[in-house]
């Protein structure tokens, strides 16, 4: 009973900050993203009834034993829905350097979903496929889908209105997003404890969710009816917004470092200069730049020129789920 399947990274351009269930990861607030086509995660799975425990090989290496505790978790989830008790065999690889500042929770919770539920004999549909995926990684419930993304929050405490659903097809709107790498050094605060003491301490966390509906709203509006520029300042914002409420957590943190200022000032700087570009930051010092693919070859030389940036990636809105 084998399986294998293929997601993508997504990045946010309305975050995903803060839950209102840890353990069913159900969001405090809408989110927005794109799935971009150049990263991706490539898992297969083999239940076998001969294995006595999982296994979690990830780019050619056994797990640690958190990783392994973490896959074992999602997959009892997956043998509770089957009614089957296997073990698994689980082989990742990401085509993108774990340490290059791209968010592999998201695509590798999105293939494990898809491929698990396959192997074990599930046919799950993308909104079920989602809930699921949002169980290993809340932002793993968008790389189910390409193009623009959004996460519904949901009301329920059960958290099956909580799943992703497809807001616009990348080939609608075609635009680029030049990753910019500032650093390949892990964080010290991970996402997930970044959030949690932000919702726990801050006292801007409820600036936040005062603000972020509304830039949700506008944001789809932006994106249905293709308006870059509004776009740009919205995520902008919010990007800005959601990095501030870190500064007010006890105790504080910042996930930025010089090299990350000095991106957002050269983007500020291509557009007084009239180049229509914006930045977003996720939980991390690297920076995303969205424009338009007439200027991405302009934006990308420009940055490039940093002294402090090490690497830049252009990509472009990406498919959704595949199985191989
Ligand atoms: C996002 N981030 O919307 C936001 C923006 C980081 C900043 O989703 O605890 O790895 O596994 O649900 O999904 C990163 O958090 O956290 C994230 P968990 P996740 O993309």
């Amino acid at each position: 009973m084998k399986a294998t399947a293929r997601a993508h990274t997504n990045i946010a351009l309305i975050k995903y900050w803060g839950k209102r269930d840890e353990s069913l990861f159900l969001p405090m607030n809408n989110s927005l993203s794109i799935t971009l086509d150049k990263f991706h995660t490539t898992t297969a799975v083999e239940f076998c009834p001969c294995l006595p425990v999982d296994l979690f090989i990830m780019n050619n290496q056994l797990a640690s034993s958190t990783e392994m505790a973490r896959i074992t978790h999602f997959l009892d989830r997956v043998r509770g829905m089957s009614g089957k008790s296997w073990h698994a065999v689980v082989h990742s690889t990401n085509n993108f350097p774990t340490a290059a500042g791209f968010a592999s929770s998201a695509s590798g919770y999105a293939a494990l979903a898809a491929a698990s539920t396959k192997a074990i004999g599930l046919d799950l549909g993308n909104k079920a496929l989602s809930q699921l995926a949002r169980l290993g990684s809340g932002s793993a419930c968008r790389s189910i889908y390409g193009g623009y993304v959004e996460w519904q929050k949901g009301e329920k405490n059960d958290g099956t209105d909580s799943f992703a659903k497809p807001v616009l097809e990348g080939g609608d709107w075609d635009l680029s997003i030049v990753s910019v790498l500032v650093t390949d050094t892990p964080k010290t605060v991970s996402s997930r404890e970044g959030m949690k003491r932000t919702v726990e301490t801050s006292p801007f966390y409820s600036g936040w969710l005062d603000s972020v509906e509304a830039d949700f709203l506008h944001a789809k509006e932006a994106l249905i009816h293709h308006d870059f520029e509004l776009l740009g300042s919205i995520i902008e914002s919010n990007a800005l917004k959601m990095h501030a409420t870190t500064l007010g957590a006890n105790p504080p943190f910042m996930y930025w470092n010089s090299a990350t200022l000095d991106v957002i000032k050269e983007v500020q700087s291509l557009r007084s200069g009239g180049i229509q570009a914006y930045f977003t930051i996720d939980a991390g010092p690297n920076v995303k730049v969205l424009c338009q693919p007439k200027d991405e070859q302009a934006v990308r030389e420009s940055l490039e020129k940093l002294p402090n940036v090490q690497n830049t990636y252009l990509c472009h809105p990406g498919p959704g789920l595949t199985y191989l």
